[in-house]
C-alpha cells in the first residue's frame, strides 16, 4: 500500500489547524500511520528542501519551517502520494482550489506581488501555505526515511484491510 508524508507546517500549528487537516485525511478514507510533533532545526529543514537550495526563497523556506513546531505524519492508502497531493491544493495559495487545504486556509504569498496567475517570488520570503505533501512516490520513500529514522509502527490488523 502506497505512503506518503505529510508535515503541517509551523502556520497551520498555529492557526489551531491540525485536527481540521487529520480529518479531511480520515474521512477520505487514509490511514494514519505514524504523527509526531516536532521542532525542526536548520539543517534538518534544508536537508528537507535541498531540491530548492538554488531557489530566491530557499532561506525564506527553512526560516519558515524552523519558526515553530510541525507535524510530521506518513499516510497510507491507494494513490495516497497524488490524492493527498490533490487535497492539499497549489502551492500558490491564491491560485488553490477551494475544498482544498491551502485553497480554504491559506492566503499568504510572502512579502513579493503576486497575482493567482503570477508566481515568482525574487525576494528573501516564501509563502505560508500551511501544510506540505510529498510530490512523488520516490520523495515519499525519501522523506517518510528522513523524518521517521526509528521506522513506523503497524498497527492494523487484517480486520481493517477494507478500509483505503
Ligand atoms: P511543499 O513541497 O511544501 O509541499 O510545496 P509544493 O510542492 O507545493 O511547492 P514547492 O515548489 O516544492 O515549494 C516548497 C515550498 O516553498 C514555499 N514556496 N514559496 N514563490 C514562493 O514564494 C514560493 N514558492 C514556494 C512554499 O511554502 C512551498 O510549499
Amino acid at each position: 500500500m502506497e505512503q506518503t508524508f505529510i508535515m503541517i507546517k509551523p502556520d497551520g500549528v498555529q492557526r489551531g489547524l491540525v485536527g481540521e487537516i487529520i480529518s479531511r485525511f480520515e474521512k477520505k478514507g487514509f490511514s494514519l500511520k505514524a504523527l509526531k510533533f516536532v521542532n525542526v532545526d536548520r539543517p534538518f529543514a534544508e536537508k528537507h528542501y535541498a531540491d530548492l537550495s538554488a531557489k530566491p526563497f530557499f532561506n525564506g523556506l527553512v526560516e519558515y519551517i524552523v519558526s515553530g513546531p510541525v507535524v510530521a505524519m506518513v499516510w497510507e492508502g491507494k494513490a495516497v502520494v497524488a490524492t493527498g497531493r490533490k487535497i492539499i491544493g497549489a502551492t500558490n495559495p491564491l491560485a488553490s482550489e477551494p475544498g482544498t487545504i491551502r485553497g480554504d486556509f491559506a492566503i499568504d504569498i510572502g512579502s513579493f506581488c503576486c497575482t493567482p496567475l503570477v508566481f515568482e517570488n525574487l525576494g528573501a520570503s516564501c509563502t505560508r501555505n500551511v501544510i506540505h505533501g510529498s510530490d512523488s512516490v520516490e520523495n515519499a520513500t525519501k522523506e517518510i526515511a528522513l523524518w521517521f529514522p526509528e521506522g513506523i509502527v503497524n498497527w492494523q490488523s487484517s480486520l481493517h484491510s477494507w478500509i483505503y
